[in-house]
């Protein structure tokens, strides 16, 4: 990658624009401001251990401001900078109940923006990679407010998604529904440049990716695909696992090297029986972002994008990955296949 030459991700977005009919330009806008928002964040990440805003709030800073958690930082700041585009309708964040009411004044738009703002969060302390993801959608009332059917909608509604992750580098990789793109922030000029142009996963992988901690409480459909996956045949080779606990840096990998990663459902909590990932912030963009890289995403019952919404923090199941992978996983949940 040569900051010098290479390509902006301002560039790409602009790009993108004018190759879409009839874009007026706000929804470059926002995607700036989710950019804006990730160098932002990605620089408090950064120096989370020496400020120490890992722990608790009620802290106070060498300027004697008060000490956010990382989250909450990273929330009010995507809150901020998205409803300061003007071309957002409404919010919603993993970390509000409800939708999240506009500035009073504000100029209000056609988009609707779900995010998670800083996923895996609790892997922060041992500096483990975490990220942000994000889903965008188009208002579908017209009313002078929004109501919760603007965020109910199917992944398949979705006019972008993407993520950021905060790694070794920082990486933003982001659909708007022509393929997959990867920019890496280049911190000594201060911008996300193209470095993974086209992302394309694998038709198969060699890695699965789950909490095998949880055996005890899968099925047994489950238990006999992770079976399979251990015993080496003449077209497939015994999988490694690999699993980060944190879904940006866990669907990156997978994005990247192919295979399989799972929140299957579980038997943990019998009244909770769906895993752990919410559809609208965490399933659902991943789930783009998978099908748009030539792969796929499944609840194991159809695809994850299909999944009618009910509820904000609605959790499914989640198979993403690989296609050949997510068939095969699809096939020994169901019964089809056993081993
Ligand atoms: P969070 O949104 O509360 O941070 O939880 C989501 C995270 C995902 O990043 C990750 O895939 C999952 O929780 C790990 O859960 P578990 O510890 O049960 O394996
Ligand atoms: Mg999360």
């Amino acid at each position: 990658m040569n900051s010098g030459t290479g390509t902006t991700i301002t560039n790409h977005i602009l790009d993108q624009q004018s190759a879409s009919a009839g874009a007026t330009g706000a929804f470059t806008h926002l995607l700036n401001e989710i950019v804006m928002a990730a160098k932002i964040i990605s620089s408090e990440v950064n120096k989370a251990g020496l400020v120490d805003i890992l722990g608790s709030t009620g802290r106070r800073n060498v300027q004697g401001e008060t000490v956010k958690k990382l989250d909450e930082f990273s929330n009010g700041l995507m809150v901020d900078r998205l409803y300061r585009s003007g071309h957002v309708a409404m919010l919603a964040s993993e970390e509000d109940a409800d939708p999240i009411e506009p500035p009073r004044g504000c100029t209000l738009g056609e988009y609707i923006v779900l995010f998670d703002p800083l996923d895996g969060s609790s892997n922060i302390d041992a500096n483990v990679s975490i990220g942000t993801i994000f889903s965008i959608l188009k208002r579908r009332t017209t009313g002078p407010e929004c109501d919760l059917s603007d965020f109910l909608q199917p992944g398949t509604e979705q006019v972008a998604a993407g993520y950021v992750l905060y790694g070794s580098s920082t990486m933003l990789v982001y659909s708007t529904g022509n393929g997959v793109s990867g920019f890496t922030l280049d911190p000594s000029v201060g911008e996300f440049l193209l470095s993974h142009p086209d992302i394309q996963v694998p038709e198969r992988g060699k890695i699965v990716s789950a909490n095998m901690g949880y055996w005890d409480y899968w099925s047994e459909e489950l238990k006999s695909y992770f079976r399979y996956l251990r015993t080496k045949t003449d077209d497939k080779a015994v999988y490694s696992l690999r699993y980060i606990g944190s879904m940006v840096a866990d669907i990156h990998r997978t994005l990247l090297y192919g295979g399989v990663f799972l929140y299957p459902a579980d038997s943990k909590d019998p009244k909770k029986p769906w895993g752990k990932l919410r559809l609208l912030y965490e399933c659902n963009p991943m789930g783009y972002l998978m099908e748009q890289a030539g792969g796929a995403a499944s609840t194991g019952q159809g695809r994850v994008l299909e999944v009618d919404p009910s509820d904000l923090h609605q959790r499914v199941p989640f198979i993403g990955g690989s296609a050949q992978d997510v068939a095969e996983a699809v096939d020994f949940l169901s019964g089809k296949r056993s081993q």
